[in-house]
């Protein structure tokens, strides 16, 4: 009780009170690991596609064994610009085109292999789906990237050092040839039988030194800037542990890099939660597709996940601080196939529906603590509508009260919030109460925030809520959000 009255005898100086003009305050100090440039462009992306297109589109398999001939690759009618549309009217911000999967075959006309496009009957074997769908992104305003498979089924020299040089100069050409690149995406599926220039045999390498990976990255880096790099390990994004869409809860942004097996390829202890405090930045991406399987297969055209399962993947993904790589893959024709389309368009309009209004943006805010008093802090930055700014307390209060009052009773199922990530993951819990008979009551409660935390619960219809938090350094957070879905505004 006496605990309430403090707080209330503070928060009502801080509404009353003239706040100190203080420009001059500074800032928090970064806490544990932070993200870099590159990092923070990814994070605010959120929720993009992979496309899985190759032979096996056409032979109707998840891995080809590399010996395919290049004239089974013949789509009927690609066009580029129906998947890069599709993926935009879903809300996803870019696609990672599979240049090249398992079997080896190239999606562009690679100089340093026959097994490519160019021997295909498609387009008479000028067509580069590379290029084309570097374009069609380009046109539709939606950032590419490329999955560049290390393990090649078809390639002579797999497993021994003159391959790496022929993987470098692929990836050389990607990265120079397709203009700019958000991501690269290693696979961790290395090694095993295959054709291998007609050994057919089996073979092994060591996932930990193989690939000489610090010196692929670096020639990459160098060439593309921006790109971040996907392994089971990062080093700028990892695997999630599944392949079902869904980050753990909690979803540490932050990796142990000391832990022994983690490279890439190696463990996926610890992937699904991340590990806090960490020695690095290296947040998670949840990669699932919206078929049974990663290519297209007609056979499953009936499987395609519904609207509600994408929703709840979506919740489980982005909702915890991951992001989402949503798998589309073409059809025979090349085309994002209509179940996949439909599917997509419902669950974009509950999304779109849910999201329409902040009600938090209808509140007055009333924070137990505003740094140095400052309007530079202050709770008003939680409902700009910017990830730039934020609301932060002093750097001795790491537990924080936050009250937004309606004036008429608001109601919603669906709550976000957002940390300010450059100065790293500072929450470490929080939950939420409504007013009710004189009373709080708590109704939804969690761990890490990070870069988005949504929350789904049972409608609730208050005039006041509460969001308190506990850090491990004066927290910084950059949203609050309230909203009703389609199912809350239901009377
Ligand atoms: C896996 C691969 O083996 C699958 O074929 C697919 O590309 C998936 C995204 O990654 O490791």
């Amino acid at each position: 009780m006496r605990f309430m009255n403090c707080i209330a005898a503070t928060l009502a100086a801080i509404a009353l009170g003239p706040t100190a003009a203080a420009d001059d305050v500074t800032p928090p100090a970064p806490h544990g690991p932070v993200p870099t440039d590159r990092q923070l462009a990814w994070h605010e992306m959120e929720f993009y596609g992979f496309v899985h297109f190759t032979v096996n589109t056409f032979t109707d398999r998840e891995w080809g064994n590399g010996d395919e001939s290049p004239d089974v690759f013949n789509p009927t009618d690609f066009d580029a610009g129906q998947i890069a549309r599709t993926a935009r009217r879903a809300g996803m911000a870019g696609l990672i085109l599979t240049a090249k999967h398992h079997d080896g075959f190239c999606l562009w006309p690679s100089k340093y292999t026959e097994h490519s496009v160019k021997h295909s009957p498609w387009k008479h074997g000028k067509g580069d789906v590379v290029r084309e769908m570097a374009d069609a992104c380009k046109a539709e305003g939606l950032k590419f990237g490329i999955y560049l498979s290390p393990w090649d089924r078809n390639h002579a020299e797999y497993g021994r050092p003159a391959y790496i040089e022929y993987y470098r100069n692929q990836a050389r050409e990607l990265a120079t040839q397709y203009g700019p690149l958000f991501a690269v995406w290693f696979d961790g599926a290395n090694g095993g039988d295959g054709y291998y220039g007609g050994a057919r045999e089996t073979r092994r390498i060591d996932n930990r030194t193989y690939y000489d990976w610090p010196n692929t990255w670096a020639i990459l880096r160098k060439l593309q800037p921006m790109a971040c790099f996907f392994s089971d390990a990062g080093p700028d994004f990892r695997w999630v542990g599944n392949e079902s869409g869904i980050a753990g809860d909690p979803c540490w942004a932050t990796l142990d890099l000391t832990r022994p097996g983690r490279h890439p390829g190696g463990t996926s202890e610890g992937l699904n939660s991340g590990e806090r405090p960490g020695t690095a930045w290296i947040p998670a991406e949840c990669d699932v597709s919206i078929r049974p399987g990663w290519f297209y297969h007609a056979a499953e055209d009936a499987k395609v996940k519904t609207p509600d399962q994408l929703l709840d993947i979506y919740f489980k993904s982005v909702g915890r601080g991951a992001s989402l790589n949503l798998n589309l893959p073409p059809d025979r024709r090349g085309r994002i196939a209509e179940p996949d389309v439909k599917s997509l368009n419902g669950f974009r309009a509950i999304l779109d529906a849910t999201f329409a209004r902040d009600l938090a943006r209808t509140a007055r805010l009333t924070a137990s603590n505003v740094r140095g008093g400052s309007d530079a802090y202050a709770p008003a930055n939680l409902v700009d509508g910017k990830r730039a700014t934020y609301w932060a307390t002093d750097d001795a209060v790491k537990a924080a009260e936050l009250i937004l009052d309606f004036d008429a009773p608001a109601t919603f199922d669906v709550i976000s919030l957002r940390e300010f990530l450059p100065l790293g993951q500072r929450i470490e819990s929080f939950a939420l109460d409504r007013w009710a008979d004189g009373a709080w009551h708590e109704f939804a409660r969690g761990t890490s925030v990070g870069s988005r935390r949504l929350l789904r619960v049972p409608a609730v219809t208050t005039g006041r809520v509460r969001l308190r938090l506990g850090a491990d350094a004066c927290p910084a957070l950059a949203e609050l959000g309230l909203y009703a879905s389609p199912a809350a505004a239901r009377p």
